[in-house]
């Protein structure tokens, strides 16, 4: 779960400008507890909380600005809003992810680039050794700053290597990885074909721009040489932080089960962001639909009909065929796919078919699949699947079908 909380939340923006006193942040009931029940029962694994948003307020008390919880009225300013995420995290057995924007519109070192490169490492480091083992660490690819603005080069191989020194199990993202990869796009959606191997060359850094970062984002490369799958953020409201009027515009249980197969169904990790509100509490609304979309997803999930079964592969020429037999008919709507893993991504392209009365009829095609791939159709009543994979860059290794009634 991504969490945007900060100096926003209570200016009702979604870019600050990084002038705001930090007087006005001030929640009236910050219980991150809370947060991370909610988070909890509704199956998230880790909190990714904005530790510092474009607008450079920073959540915890920063030795490196003023600009921070520190001089803000909450807790009377003795407050550190990471340290009781954190500690949120470690009671409700959460994992514990931060964001801190590169991009820093208070900062007035920001554009001196060797300074502001030293102030963004310290502020790292204080994130990284305070609070405890970190999941994420996530980096933001986003500049307003224009062609007359400001002009920050970041050290990334710096920034890079002091994560890896600091935190060795923690992953990174951003456009440019290194471990985990923007998906290219922030509508919940995942494309298909969805490698996780990428070539590292076509994104450069984030937030790098051109033709091809955005196909390269989304696509990945068969052929690519690092693994780098990709991470589908989008928020469960139209705007990252809360906004008292879009307390009617959250997502409904239905929609957050489109983003889970659009997303988690389509070889990519879902993050999906719940803002806190200006008290400091996940929305009653929010938490509701997180509640319903964890039932609903238990339902999805509740019985694997295929049961223990294996599959048996046969070649024939270029194609793999897959064959799955049920002990009886049974009657199904979403099949789940996998690759192992283990041993890469392979499947470039595949049909799925079911055996009926009148003959074995397509229920499903597509090209990736990867850690996992989830199809939906109209139900259908067989004992016999198959899986035919088209084209593979090495020989498909696909686990057992998951088969689930809805
Ligand atoms: C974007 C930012 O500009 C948004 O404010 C938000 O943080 C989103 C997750 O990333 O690049």
């Amino acid at each position: 779960m991504f969490l945007h909380f900060g100096m926003n939340t209570f200016t009702d923006r979604e870019w600050g400008e990084g002038k705001e006193s930090p007087t006005l942040f001030n929640p009236s009931a910050l219980d991150p507890r809370q947060w991370a029940r909610v988070a909890r029962a509704a199956g998230f694994r880790t909190l990714i909380l904005t530790a510092k948003h474009h607008d450079g307020f920073c959540l915890w008390p920063s030795r490196h600005t003023d600009h921070s919880v520190r001089s803000s009225p909450w807790r009377e300013g003795q407050g550190d809003v990471v340290r009781e995420v954190a500690e949120a995290c470690q009671a409700e057995s959460l994992g514990l992810g931060v964001y801190l924007s590169p991009w820093d519109r208070h900062e007035p070192l920001y554009g001196d680039s060797p300074r502001y490169n030293d102030f963004y490492c310290s502020q790292l480091t204080e994130l990284l050794s305070q609070y405890g083992r970190i999941e994420e660490v996530w980096f933001d690819g986003a500049n307003g700053e224009g062609p007359n603005g400001k002009r920050q080069v970041y050290d990334w191989p710096r920034i890079h290597a002091l994560v890896r020194r600091l935190q060795p199990r923690a992953v990174m993202f951003s456009d440019a990885g290194p471990d985990v990869r923007w998906v290219g796009n922030e509508d919940g959606t995942a494309s298909d074909p969805n490698w996780s191997p990428v070539n590292p060359d076509r994104v450069p850094y984030p937030g790098a721009t051109g033709s091809d970062v955005e196909e390269a984002l989304k696509h990945g490369d068969a052929a690519g040489t690092i693994w780098r799958p990709a991470e589908t953020d989008v928020s469960i409201r139209p705007g990252w932080f809360w906004h008292e009027k879009e307390n009617e515009k959250v997502r409904t249980v239905e929609n957050l089960i489109e983003l889970y197969f659009s997303s988690v169904g389509r070889n990519s990790k879902l993050l999906l962001n719940v803002p806190p509100t200006r008290e400091g509490l996940i929305h009653s609304v929010d938490a509701e639909r997180l509640a319903g979309f964890r039932a609903h997803l238990n339902q999805i999930f509740a019985r694997n009909l295929a049961g223990t079964g294996k599959w048996a592969a046969q070649r024939h020429g270029k194609e793999v065929r897959y064959e799955f037999r049920l002990g009886a008919p049974a009657t199904f709507d979403t099949l789940g796919l996998q690759e192992d893993i283990r041993l890469g991504q392979r499947v470039s392209r595949y049909r799925i078919l079911s055996q009926s009365f009148s003959g074995w009829g397509e229920i499903g095609s597509g090209f990736t699949i990867g850690y996992k791939k989830l199809h939906r159709f109209a139900p259908v009543t067989t004992s016999r699947i198959q899986l035919v994979i088209e084209s593979a860059a090495a020989p498909p290794m696909v686990l057992t079908p998951q088969l689930y009634s809805t």
